[in-house]
């Protein structure tokens, strides 16, 4: 609920890696939502903000778009709810450790450029482009494997932030997912961020947030 007492409202589609992120934040937090799903790339004319892009959280009239400002968002505005205590390790309730600020946003800012660069692929896909005909997807493919080898130097056997169930982990654990299911390109293959997927695929609300599958 939001401070109005209205329903806050999530427009997201089911396979959205974006969305899943702030879908999986929800789940974790116990915050009951409206969800607005359309799987289709809605229209220009039916955008929800100048990105065009979803996820959109709709908070009491309060709108906001990018899946890291949304749980920003939440996590600062709804920083008690927190119902399944017995899942471990918690939900961080920051989204980088306050003494490690500026290493764990440049880590959330390297996913987000990792996920960036995996959704293109999928969607030029739509194009018959691919990086074996296009150079700048090659160059994203690279930029993907490139980010990948750094996170793997960065990620501990416990995760982004050892103790935490981290949105770092989570930024990670959806784009490669979604690069897994829509058969994107290979992304295994680094002991750390293998393990870290494996265990984490049967967290409550990883199982709570399916995404269809739509090649
Ligand atoms: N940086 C954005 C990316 C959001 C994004 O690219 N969403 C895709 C769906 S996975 C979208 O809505 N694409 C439509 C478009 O780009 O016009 C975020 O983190 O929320």
């Amino acid at each position: 609920m939001s401070g109005n007492g209205a329903l806050m409202k999530l427009y997201c589609s089911n396979g959205s890696p974006f969305a899943r992120k702030v879908r999986i934040v929800l789940a974790e937090k116990g915050l009951a939502y409206e969800a607005d799903i359309q799987d289709r790339v809605r229209p220009v004319e039916e955008a929800l903000g100048p990105t065009l892009a979803i996820p959109v959280l709709d908070d009491g009239g309060r709108r906001l778009w990018e899946s890291d400002l949304i749980i920003d968002y939440l996590l600062k505005t709804y920083p008690d709810s927190r119902p399944d205590a017995a899942v471990a390790p918690p939900l961080s309730p920051w989204m980088a450790r306050p003494d490690r600020h500026w290493d764990d946003m440049t880590t959330l800012a390297t996913l987000a450029s990792c996920a960036g660069s995996i959704v293109n692929l999928r969607l030029m896909r739509n194009d018959d482009l691919t990086p074996e005909n296009s150079a700048y997807l090659a160059r994203q493919k690279t930029r993907i494997e490139r980010c990948l080898d750094w996170l793997e130097e960065r990620v501990t056997d416990e995760g982004f932030a050892p103790g935490w169930f981290s949105i770092m982990d989570i930024a990670f654990l959806c784009p490669v997912a979604f690069c897994e299911a829509r058969e994107i390109m290979p992304w295994r293959g680094r002991r750390k961020l293998d393990a870290l997927f494996d265990r984490c695929r049967t967290r409550p609300s990883l199982l709570a947030t399916p995404t269809n599958i739509k090649r």
